[in-house]
């Protein structure tokens, strides 16, 4: 199918090669683009299990022990831990190495941390081009674990099959999460550090929080599980709501088919913007913005005249007869 060596690599679960594909995809450039076209016909197999929280909620402890439940089924395991907050590789990344040490020298286990702030194309997108490199090398259950609890861990829970936030006693996290948007996302709750005060008191504030919010078409109420990451304590709990999640067809066919609507659609809006920038007179768009600027036009119609000027007319969707109201029309 093609010559080169790092997608053959990655294609028979070569680990260094899939190492160096990672790369290239975190770096958003041509050639991860590349890669991800050419294997992508050979993914779709893997489950893709985000797990979300906040700073030191036990994310990796739980991931290590997920990683230890899914090796007891033989299953193919890649991790991919997420720092959106830093552009190194500092301290949280060093300490997921100690942590998921114990899985260094499984060859079906793959681990690998994404620093990936200010990377082109974001941090979601690296995420998911990784995930399908995973999934092309023969990985089939793999685990995104992000940092915090913000939109950027709401645009990668996008992406995963089934979304798990961490939220630990005592810390005021369900409050941040609320804000964040982070409970709408939520498949699965888990109180981590069961072992401290006020587990039960989070449990029930997530469960008020719960029951406030509208369910959607398969009934799917998330469940919330007690663990404390450092003892394994209702880790088999978590991992059957994982596959008790994962065994409603009709659940995984929705949000796959939504996953990769809305890859889709990112993609045709960066796409566009790209072709557009590339066909706007020099100048064009500096002008545009000093005038918004000025406040001699709005950004709405700025955006507009651009695209009517570059692209064509085309009819909008507020401009049809059934929709909003004068406001905005051309
Ligand atoms: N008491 C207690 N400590 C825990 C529990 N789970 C994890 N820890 C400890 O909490 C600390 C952070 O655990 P991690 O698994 O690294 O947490 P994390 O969410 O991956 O952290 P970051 O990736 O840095 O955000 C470690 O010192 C763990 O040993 C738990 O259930 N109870
Ligand atoms: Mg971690």
């Amino acid at each position: 199918m093609t010559s080169d060596p790092i997608c053959e690599g990655v294609l028979v679960g070569d680990a260094r090669a899939v190492a160096r594909a990672i790369s290239l995809v975190e770096d958003g450039r041509e050639a991860g683009v590349d890669l991800v076209r050419r294997v992508f016909n050979r993914t779709g197999r893997a489950y893709l299990v985000g797990i979300t929280g906040p700073p030191g909620a036990g994310k990796s402890t739980l991931v290590d022990h997920l990683t230890i439940e899914a090796r007891r089924e033989d299953r193919h395991v890649g991790v991919i831990a997420v720092d959106p907050t830093s552009p190194f590789t500092g301290g949280a990344v060093l300490g997921d190495r100690v942590r998921m040490g114990r899985h260094a020298s499984d060859q079906e286990v793959f681990i690998r941390s994404m620093a990936t702030r200010g990377h082109l194309g974001g941090v979601a997108r690296a995420t998911a081009d990784a995930a399908v490199i995973l999934d092309a090398s023969g990985k089939d259950l793999i685990f995104i674990e992000t940092v915090g609890v913000g939109q950027d861990e709401v645009e990668i829970a996008r992406t995963a099959d089934v979304t798990v936030v961490v939220l630990v006693p005592g810390t005021g996290d369900e409050v941040q999460a609320l804000k964040a948007g982070i409970m709408e996302i939520a498949d699965i709750f888990v109180v981590n550090k069961a072992d401290r005060d006020g587990a039960e008191r989070l449990v029930q504030s997530i469960s008020a929080n719960l029951s406030l919010q509208a369910f959607g078409p398969e009934g799917w109420r998330p469940p919330i599980v007690k663990t404390v990451a450092t003892t394994g304590e209702g880790l088999p709990e978590l991992w059957a709501a994982i596959g008790d999640f994962r065994s409603r067809a009709a659940t995984g066919e929705t949000r796959r088919r939504t996953r990769h609507e809305h890859h889709l659609r990112e993609l045709l809006g960066q796409e566009l913007l790209r072709r557009l920038e590339g066909m706007l007179a020099p100048g064009a768009f500096d002008r545009t913005v000093e005038r918004v600027a000025r406040h001699e036009v709005d950004p709405y119609s700025a955006a507009s005249q651009l695209i009517d000027e570059y692209v064509g007319r085309v009819p909008r969707r507020d401009t049809e007869p059934s929709s909003r109201g004068p406001a905005g029309r051309p």
